[in-house]
């Protein structure tokens, strides 16, 4: 519970507004930019983005108070409709598992693009929530003329309380986004002290800033079947000294995570170190470890292990 300092006084009941909170779920296919969107809203990096798709793996809390309102922004795995190993099931039962208890859904799309991926998305969304379609990468719309056909088409496959075309990369399009969200709030007290941005750990950071580094640096290639556990931890003063494994799937993708005369794995972990030493603003020693664990992704028991909900 937060400590209520700013709440009003007796005699000022009417002036202040009273708190308002809410669940918003931000849900869409692989890619379209939901992290982004997620970090831009809370105005720190909580999620990890990359140009791969299926980057994110969790549930990931976003938090961002302003003012009486806090927002409480949930990104969830972009929904996966053409694998179905344990890893992509895993996904979408957290997006569904999301979706129960929100107060309001964030649809993201690409602006001016809807496919199959899409409609299956919107399709799993609760009817009795309010859900604003996001168009997403605006900069990236070359044609605008040809927008306002797209957006009226948009209006025939679900009755959205918004519409918002914006770029998840442009910081006056997300102040515009707060304003249109705010009124969805219902009015209750906060879930979060003021000043919280996420509720996952330094831990559960860590191995995601790992796996980030290794989703950007690496080709195609390298299957989205990796990930990264925090196999040691231990904190002195300020210096914290983390010891971290990659797994993959076989001894082929090692060797690609490796690099040649084991560059690229430096370049992962110096580029992991240099971002953790700013957000826990204090120094890093990383330590990595690659490991090969064949089909671990296809295996319930090995999900858990690694920490898939
Ligand atoms: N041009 C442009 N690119 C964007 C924008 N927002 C996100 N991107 C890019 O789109 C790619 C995917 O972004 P993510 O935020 O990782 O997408 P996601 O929907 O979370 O993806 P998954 O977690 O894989 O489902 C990255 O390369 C981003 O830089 C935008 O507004 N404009
Ligand atoms: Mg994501």
């Amino acid at each position: 519970m937060t400590e209520d300092k700013s709440s009003p006084a007796p005699s000022d009941a009417g002036v202040t507004p009273a708190r308002r909170s809410g669940l918003i779920a931000i849900v869409g296919r692989p890619n379209v930019g939901k992290s982004t969107l997620l970090n831009a809203l809370v105005g720190q990096k909580v999620s990890i983005t990359s140009a791969k798709a299926q980057t994110t793996r969790h549930r990931i809390t976003g938090v961002r108070t302003l003012d009486e309102a806090q927002f409480v922004f949930v990104d969830t795995p972009g929904f996966q409709t053409k694998h179905n190993a344990a890893l992509n099931r895993n996904l979408n039962r957290t997006v569904h598992g999301v979706l129960g208890d929100v107060d309001l859904v964030l649809f993201v799309v690409e602006a001016g693009r809807f496919g199959l991926d899409d409609a299956k998305v919107l399709s799993l969304l609760p009817e009795d929530r309010p859900v604003v379609l996001i168009a997403n990468k605006l900069d990236a719309v070359h044609r605008r003329a040809e927008l306002a056909p797209w957006l009226k088409s948009m209006q025939e496959r679900r009755n959205f309380a918004e519409f918002v075309p914006l770029s998840a990369k442009k910081a006056a399009d997300v102040t515009r986004l707060f304003k249109i969200l705010k009124p969805y709030l219902p009015e209750q007290e906060w879930f979060y002290e003021e000043d919280a941005l996420t509720d996952r750990s330094e831990k559960f950071l860590a191995s995601e800033l790992i796996r980030e580094k290794l989703f950007r640096l690496t080709g195609d290639e390298l299957p989205y079947t990796s990930t990264v556990v925090i196999d040691k931890w231990e904190d002195e003063g300020e210096l914290r000294r983390i010891s971290a494994s990659i797994i993959v799937e076989r001894d082929a993708h090692k060797g690609m995570v490796i690099g040649q005369g084991g560059e690229l794995l430096k370049r992962i972990g110096s580029e992991a170190r240099q971002e953790l030493e700013h957000l826990f603003d204090g120094r890093v020693f990383l330590e990595l470890w690659v490991k090969v664990r064949s089909g671990w992704a296809d295996s319930e028991e090995h999900l858990r292990s690694y920490g898939y909900e």
